[in-house]
This record gives C-alpha cells, sequence and structure tokens, in this order.
C-alpha cells in the first residue's frame, strides 16, 4: 500500500479520472475489492454508481435514491457527491470496518477506492499534512442517521492508523476512551435513537508536524438537562444511571444506599422503559469504568462522581407535604439524610433551601417559604444543576487528560489540528419543547455553514473569476436562522425580554409578544390567522417554525423558566459548601455573591454557537451528510419517503448540480504556469509576460479545447479530469529532460 509520501501526484491525478469510469470497483463484506465478471453496465445496474457526479440522469430526484437504494440493498452505504460522503445508517454491524480496512484506505485518494468514513478520514489526514492547514469534519443529518457511529470510527481510525510514539500511544486510547464516558453521561434512548447524544460535541485532535497525534481538546454545547428529571414515554434518562443501577456491585450500592430496580426512582420511572434490547447496561457499566480509570480520573474522583449521580436519584425521591396554612415541608426525612452524606452537605440547610427561598430586598435578606409546587421545581433544578455542573467538569477533567503537553506545546509550533463535529440532529417530536427549539437551531447553523462553505462559496468564485455560469438556486435558511438568533427582534431576543421583564401569563405572554413581532413572517405561525381567526389545527400553546428540514411545532410551556434557568441562592449556597470536591468546584462562592444576572440559557447557546461557527469557519471542512432509512431502526428498510426528505432538506440534489455544473479542478494561474511551463517551448524556462497570457500560450500549445477549460480573472479553471490528467502524462514523459524539478510544485493550490 502506498503511503502518504509515495503516493505521487500524477499517481493523484490519475486516481481523479476514475471519477469518470463507470466500472463499479466495490469491496465485498470480507473487505477484498470485487472483480465481477459481468459488464460494468450490469454491475452498476445493480449496485448503483458510487459518485453520484456519474449519474447520467443528476437533476432526478428519483434516479439520486434509486442509486442510494440499490447501494443501500447491496450494503454499500456510502456514496460521494464529489468530496461530499453521504452515508445511509444500515442498523446492523458491517464488516467493513476491520484493522484491514483500514490500512487498505491509508494513504489512497478519494477517487481510486471506494467510499468510505475511512477515505474522509484520511483525505482530511493527509490534506492537513501536505497543506498544513487546520481541517474540520463536519458531521450531520437528523436525530438516528448514524453521526455519532461516524465521528467514532473517525477517530479510531486516526487512533490505528497514525504514526504514534511510546509517549504519545496513551494519548489514542484517552482519547477513545472519552466516548464511552461522555455517552454515559450525555446521551439516553429517546424515541428516535437508542443512544441518542444529548448534547453537542466538538472534538479538536491536535497533530505535531509528523502527523502524531499529541492532544485533543472537546467543546460540548447545551446537554438536554431537563431529560434528568423528565423523560417522555419510552425514553430514558441518561445511560450512567441504569448503568449504574445494573453493574455496580452489591457492596457500592450499599454505600450509595441505592436498590437495583429503577422503578423505585422517581426520576427514573417516567419513561417506564428501564430496558433497551439493543443495550446492555452491565456491561457499558464495566466499559465506562475502565474508560474513567484510563482517562485518569482517580478512585477517589470515581467515587464522589458516583455519590452525585446516585445523590440525583435521592434529591428525586424527596416528597413534599403541604402543612395547614400552606406551608411545604418534607416528608422523606431519609433521603435528606442520604443526601447529606452523598452529596457532602449540611443536612438541614439542605431541608431549609428546598422548602424557602431567600431573597435580597433593600440590602435586607428575608426569607419567604416555598408552595408545592415551588418546592418540587426547586428540587427539581437542584438536581438538574447538579448534574449539569458535573457533566461540565467530566469535560473539564477529559480536556486536562487530553491537553497537549507544554513541552510538545512549545516543540510543535506547526502542528495542525483536525476537528470533528458531532451534534444533536434535526429532531421532530409530539410535543416539541425549549430543548427541541435549541437542537433544531444548532442544526439550522450548520445548514447555513454548509451553503456558505459548498453551494455559495463555490458559485461566489465563479463570479469573482468572471466565469459564465448558470447559477443553481438552492433555499437558503439565513431567514430561518435570523428569525431565530436577530438582536432585538429575533426569537431568541423576545424570550430573553420575557425573562427580564416577565408579562402575567409567563409563557403565554412571551407567545404574545412572538405574535405581535414575527406574526407574517413567512416562516413562522401560530393559531392566529392573518384574518383575525383562529388556525383550529394548533393549539393556542404553539408556535410553529418552518425549518429548512420541516414543520415544528413547539409548545411555549417551560421555555420562560427553562430559559431562565434559575437556582435559588440558597441552595447554591449550600451546595457550595459541600465537601464533595467536584460539587465545590461546580459551586463557587462568588457566583452566590455576585448580583449580576448571568446571560439566559438560549442566548448563552446561540453565543457559543456562533463561537463555534469561528472556528469552523477558520478550517477546511469535509462533510458526511447521515441519512436514517427508516424510522423502525431495522437493517434492510430503505424508506424512500423518508429518505427523499432528507435528501431534500440536506440540499443534497442542490450539492450535486453545482458539483456536476462545476469545473474538476481551479488552479492559480501561477501554480498551472509553474507546473506545466515545461510542456511549452514559450514558457520554458520562463515566462516573463502577463500570467495569464503566459497560461493561454501554454495551454494553446497543448491544444486545449474551448470547452474543456476557462480562464478566470486569477485562475484557471478545467472541467474534466482527463484533461488534467494527459497534461500530467506529457509532464511525466518529459521528466528526463527537465528532471524532477516540475514534479516538485503542488498541483492543489
Ligand atoms: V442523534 O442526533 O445523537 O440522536 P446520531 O448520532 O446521528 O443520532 P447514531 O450515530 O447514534 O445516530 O446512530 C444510531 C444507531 O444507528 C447506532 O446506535 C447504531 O445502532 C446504528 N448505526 C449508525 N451508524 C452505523 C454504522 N455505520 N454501522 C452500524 C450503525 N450501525
Ligand atoms: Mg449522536
Amino acid at each position: 500500500m502506498p503511503s502518504a509520501c509515495q503516493h505521487s501526484v500524477t499517481t493523484a491525478l490519475k486516481e481523479l479520472i476514475c471519477v469518470s469510469s463507470l466500472f463499479p470497483q466495490e469491496v465485498d463484506v470480507d473487505g477484498r475489492v470485487r472483480l465481477v465478471m459481468e459488464s460494468a453496465l450490469t454491475a452498476r445496474d445493480r449496485v448503483g454508481v458510487q459518485d453520484f457526479v456519474l449519474l447520467e440522469n443528476y437533476n432526478s430526484e428519483a434516479a439520486f435514491i434509486e442509486n442510494l437504494r440499490r447501494r443501500f440493498k447491496e450494503n454499500l452505504i456510502y456514496t460521494y457527491i464529489g468530496s461530499v460522503l453521504v452515508s445511509v445508517n444500515p442498523y446492523k454491524e458491517l464488516e467493513i470496518y476491520s484493522k484491514q480496512q483500514m490500512e487498505r484506505y491509508r494513504g489512497v485518494s478519494f477517487y481510486e477506492i471506494s467510499p468510505h468514513i475511512y477515505s474522509v478520514s484520511d483525505n482530511t489526514y493527509r490534506a492537513m499534512k501536505t497543506s498544513r492547514k487546520d481541517q474540520c469534519i463536519l458531521i450531520s443529518g437528523e436525530s438516528g442517521a448514524g453521526k455519532t457511529e461516524a465521528s467514532k470510527k473517525i477517530l479510531l481510525y486516526y487512533a490505528v492508523t497514525c504514526p504514534t510514539n511510546d509517549r504519545m500511544a496513551a494519548l489514542g486510547d484517552r482519547l477513545l476512551q472519552s466516548n464511552p464516558v461522555l455517552e454515559a453521561f450525555g446521551n439516553a434512548k429517546t424515541l428516535r435513537n437508542d443512544n441518542s447524544s444529548r448534547f453537542g460535541k466538538y472534538m479538536d485532535v491536535q497533530f505535531d508536524f509528523r502527523g502524531v497525534p499529541v492532544g485533543g481538546h472537546i467543546l460540548n454545547y447545551l446537554l438536554e438537562k431537563s431529560r434528568v428529571v423528565h423523560q417522555n414515554p419510552g425514553e430514558r434518562n441518561f445511560h450512567i444511571f441504569y448503568q449504574l443501577l445494573n453493574g455496580g456491585d452489591e457492596m457500592l450500592l450499599k454505600t450509595l444506599y441505592l436498590e437495583k430496580n429503577p422503578h423505585n426512582y422517581n426520576y427514573l420511572a417516567k419513561g417506564n422503559c428501564p430496558r433497551v434490547s439493543s443495550i446492555n447496561d452491565k456491561n457499558d457499566w464495566k466499559v465506562v469504568m475502565k474508560a474513567l480509570s484510563v482517562i485518569g480520573f482517580t478512585e477517589e474522583e470515581v467515587q464522589k462522581l458516583l455519590s452525585i449521580i446516585s445523590g440525583v436519584l435521592h434529591l428525586g425521591n424527596i416528597q413534599f407535604g403541604e402543612g395547614e396554612e400552606g406551608e411545604t415541608y418534607i416528608t422523606t426525612e431519609t433521603q435528606i439524610a442520604n443526601l447529606t452524606e452523598l452529596l457532602g452537605v449540611d443536612g438541614s440547610a439542605l431541608t431549609e433551601a428546598l422548602t424557602h427561598k431567600k431573597l435580597t430586598a433593600k440590602g435586607e435578606e428575608m426569607i419567604s417559604p416555598l408552595n408545592f409546587e415551588q418546592a418540587m421545581s426547586a428540587r427539581d433544578a437542584l438536581a438538574k444543576a447538579v448534574y449539569g455542573r458535573t457533566f461540565n467538569w467530566l469535560v473539564e477533567k477529559i480536556n486536562q487528560s487530553l491537553a497537549l503537553k507544554e513541552e510538545i506545546y512549545h516543540s510543535s509550533k506547526s502542528s495542525s489540528v483536525i476537528g470533528l463535529l458531532d451534534i444533536y440532529g434535526f429532531e421532530v417530536l409530539q410535543h416539541n419543547s425549549f430543548e427541541q427549539f435549541c437542537i433544531n437551531y444548532c442544526n439550522e447553523k450548520l445548514q447555513q455553514l454548509f451553503i456558505e462553505l459548498t453551494l455559495r462559496s463555490e458559485q461566489e468564485e465563479y463570479e469573482t473569476e468572471g466565469i459564465a455560469w448558470e447559477t443553481v438556486q438552492y433555499f437558503d435558511n439565513k431567514i430561518i436562522c435570523d428569525l431565530i438568533e436577530e438582536k432585538h427582534k429575533g426569537i431568541i431576543s423576545i424570550l430573553d425580554e420575557e425573562c427580564l421583564r416577565p408579562g402575567e401569563t409567563g409563557d403565554l405572554s412571551f407567545l404574545e409578544k412572538l405574535e405581535d413581532t414575527l406574526g407574517g413572517h413567512p416562516h413562522f405561525v401560530t393559531h392566529k390567522l392573518a384574518n383575525g381567526k383562529t388556525r383550529r389545527v394548533m393549539s393556542r400553546e404553539e408556535f410553529r417554525l418552518l425549518h429548512y428540514a420541516g414543520e415544528v411545532n413547539y409548545n411555549v410551556k417551560g421555555f420562560v423558566d427553562k430559559n431562565n434557568d434559575l437556582l435559588n441562592r440558597n441552595l447554591k449556597e449550600v451546595m457550595c459548601q459541600s465537601d464533595n470536591q467536584i460539587l465545590s468546584h461546580c459551586f463557587h462562592r462568588e457566583e452566590v455573591m455576585d448580583q449580576k444576572r448571568p446571560e439566559m440559557a438560549a442566548t448563552q447557546f446561540k453565543n457559543s454557537l456562533m463561537k463555534l461557527m469561528e472556528i469552523l469557519m477558520s478550517k477546511e471542512p469535509s462533510y458526511v451528510r447521515c441519512i436514517k432509512p427508516n424510522d423502525a431502526k431495522q437493517p434492510g428498510r430503505f424508506d424512500e419517503v423518508l429518505v427523499r426528505h432528507q435528501v431534500k432538506y440536506l440540499g443534497l440534489m442542490e450539492n450535486l448540480r453545482v458539483r456536476r455544473a462545476g469545473f474538476a479542478y481551479r488552479r492559480h494561474f501561477e501554480a498551472f504556469l509553474q507546473r506545466y511551463k515545461p510542456l511549452c517551448p514559450e514558457t520554458w524556462p520562463n515566462w516573463h509576460g502577463r500570467l495569464a497570457d503566459g497560461v493561454s500560450t501554454l495551454i494553446n500549445h497543448l491544444g486545449y479545447k474551448p470547452e474543456e477549460y476557462k480562464l478566470g480573472r486569477s485562475k484557471i479553471f478545467i472541467r474534466f479530469p482527463k484533461t488534467l490528467f494527459t497534461t500530467e502524462d506529457a509532464l511525466e514523459a518529459k521528466k528526463p529532460e527537465i528532471g524532477k524539478y516540475a514534479l516538485h510544485v503542488c498541483v492543489y493550490t
């Protein structure tokens, strides 16, 4: 297998001609290349084309879907649109991820080999090494489409195939082991996906100049904390709770005052779904415990962590009673005793803080009793805060373990990174709330980035270069991003305003403000019709957003509270004094003293997404577009309606049209001339005139036909790879005359 450096530029170019080859070279389940004895045409009929660019009828959505379907039936889940990888979730284990498979893809270009997530991984890695530019791989698709699996496969590919040394060997392990830990605490079974990511994750893998992985860093985004206290029917809380109850030995459970049965815990009983056939909690527990130790968590830290996790379960079992005068009291004293120990807090202070609120008015502190409802929500708010902050602590600890060590940092100034983005996918549930609103907003932003970086930038380049071009129409979802995030009049601003200056009816007055400001917006709908009548099919508590990926009705109930994300001050005070080090790290004294209101949840999320977009924009992107073939999570089922919908909203047809209508190569005049000037007596050894004239002289001499190329203002655009390939061959033939000189000039500028 050729390595990256052995792989000459000429070979790389030759690979590209495979794009126009119709012979579908495929890998069977054993990893062997299928040398089928059937004609290329019949083989193609069966397995489709491996790059949609090759579709004869590339404008037809039906042909696109049929190609996906044929390949899916043959277990060929990957297909390209140029360099974008489309992946269909097989919902079964395919034997295409072995170490031998990794070796096949190592150092081999896209076009030389069948499509695979390893090919994207490898090409990204080589691009980083040769260009020294930071890269990122953006994985998108709806919930259950296979994003997390794809990101794990990419990481594994790097851990296995990248060069390493003794000092760095452990880093690969730690990078890999961060996944089971974060999944245990941040993933859960939903109706859409048994292992649904309930947080967004962006991971940078840092490489030194030799391509050795030397560090990593994770950014996490908005964990769906509400799941800690509530789950919809058929859904579960975060995996870790069930892993602990199923996997923890008797002794451990005893010290945590836990019983094995999840039904005994209010926070686990709501979804009525303690077991999931595809999940083995007991085994996963072992995996997570091992992973924690590989990452470097001490035994004491693990024990504190588990105390917190069980503390959350005990919090959920706290019950309140109502006295004759409406005062609230706790009826479950044992829980308080357990919590005192597990959370390391003062029992009576906790009891007081769960039933009373501390206020400061005109410099004076006042204590006011909470009613039953308020006490319940104070308890739930505490459980969410404890869990959410512990999750952030986990990420922080993992980051410390992956951090680029100081001395390596200084010796590898030229290090580059590959960023992997795996977020929660677009989600439409029966009942959509604040969490779905944030998740779907995040997906809008990602789609916007895709448009910016592929569709728009490609077309804009033709425009700036003055290349005649038939514009491909696509839906630009900027209008929806603006609707959500615009200052003063976007949904998030209006929600913040409602939190700061609440109306009488809370969530409903938020909805009224939305209607007042956004009524009439083409992507915003409520039950009110323009003529003053009522839209029957919509509840009075809902607003509908017409997202790029489909319509979603959001119920406003809980929006204000969730955006406020407040925790009573006296509860914070209790937690600050905890002698559990994780908790005292998570709850700071300054926070209690600080009277300034922290940013609200949606605004915080918006700002973190803005930063993420900046990070991603500064890197060279590669795309993996994941598709979910059916809603039943079953292998072999390809639901055309569902797939068509995804193909539509992911903009895959537009992506293909832009790609097809475009030019395979573009080069700055200078780079082109520098490389190919030996092929023309007038440009060799040096051309002294204008660069554009030099290029014209050169290609006239080479006999390029007008339909094969276009000259822009600073670049030459070549339509077919074949043209360049022929030119490369001519250069190769000249080699004895000119020496290796020219071949060192990179053609990929
Ligand atoms: V969500 O937005 O986090 O809810 P994802 O991440 O897109 O979603 P995930 O990767 O978790 O989906 O995939 C869902 C399930 O599909 C996995 O648990 C696997 O059972 C299955 N899957 C996905 N990709 C593959 C694959 N390449 N091979 C086999 C797969 N199974
Ligand atoms: Mg996921």
